[in-house]
């Protein structure tokens, strides 16, 4: 199998700080070699806006913030500018017979590889692992973060004529997406999910991902009505216990084992055209413990993925 492994170091704009961090201390850590230890061929590419300090018009980056990052960061706009130049990317992973595997800083990159696998022609579901929902609209949403909205904006909840303008992007139906492992939801947020179509599964429910149980019964539903899925990875779909991932992890999540064995039953039960593992802050990660299970997380995904891939490994 062919891996593209497409490094968008950025979280809301920002570039390679916090969660922007993340993608870079993966590959540092050897992501792309433990992938190629698994028999995939894989290609390394960066997404960066190439901006330089000396051209920005803003003048000098305020303190303690790396140069490079997004005119507008922390804007909708600016995350959309970064989802248009992934989609392009997964569009032509897509043509050249690679598995576009996406280590980005944040959820809302979602929206750019959604983008481009519908580029490619595919009618595409959604499999997400996540403490939160990533549910929440500008009506709904407390902090009136972006990122808490980006599986809200992916099925059209919000930001629907900015998805499509500037990404080509139609709404996901939300009978195709399911949501795995949510458990940290703002009030309105809850409400907006328990009224919509999204299939949700739990860690507290007995079986729900394990072989055999909801998760698997969901995804066999999907499969005749998709061509397949982008899997969704937000690395906080741990729980907290298991390791700190960023500032925002949650007791109730799954052990790695678990998250592991999830994502097996997902490449077993449908094909998955793109995955992401995003939400990764190394600056809080104790004794690298979320490092070590986030390496383990992209091989889980990259052998789901070769489940159901048909070109040889
Ligand atoms: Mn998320």
């Amino acid at each position: 199998m062919k891996v593209r492994l497409i490094e968008m170091p950025y979280a809301m704009g920002f570039h390679a700080s916090g969660m922007g961090a993340g993608p870079r201390r993966f590959l540092e850590g050897g992501a792309d070699g433990c992938l190629r230890c698994l028999g995939a061929v894989v290609r390394v590419e960066r997404i960066e806006t190439g901006r330089s300090l000396e051209a920005d018009p803003r003048g000098p980056a305020p303190q303690g913030r790396r140069d490079g990052n997004m005119p507008g960061a922390g804007t909708p706009a600016s995350a959309l500018a970064l989802d248009a130049m992934l989609a392009g990317r997964v569009r032509e992973a897509g043509v050249n017979g690679e598995f576009p595997l996406v280590l980005a800083g944040d959820c809302n990159s979602a929206l750019g590889t959604l983008a481009g696998l519908q580029a490619q022609g595919h009618r595409v579901g959604i499999v997400w692992f996540d403490a939160h929902g990533d549910f929440n609209t500008p009506e709904t949403s407390p902090s009136g973060w972006f990122d808490g909205m980006a599986l809200a904006a992916a099925t059209g909840r919000c930001w629907r004529e900015e998805t499509r303008t500037g990404l080509g992007l139609e709404a996901i139906d939300e009978r195709d997406v399911v949501l795995a492992g949510a458990r940290a939801l703002d009030p309105l947020e809850r409400t907006s999910l328990e009224d919509s179509g999204v299939t949700r599964v739990t860690a507290l429910e007995p079986g729900g991902i394990r072989p055999g149980g909801a998760l698997e019964a969901a995804l066999a539903a999907l499969a005749g009505r998709v061509d397949g899925v982008y899997l969704h990875v937000d690395l906080d779909a741990l729980d907290a216990g298991e390791a700190v991932v960023n500032r925002y992890s949650a007791p109730g999540g799954f052990t790695l084992q678990e998250l592991e064995s999830a994502i097996a039953v997902t490449g077993g039960s449908i094909r998955i055209l793109s995955a992401a593992l995003t939400a990764y802050d190394p600056s809080v990660d104790i004794g690298g413990r979320g490092l070590a299970a986030g390496l383990r997380v992209l091989q889980a995904i990259t052998r789901a993925a070769g489940a159901r891939d048909r070109r040889p490994w």
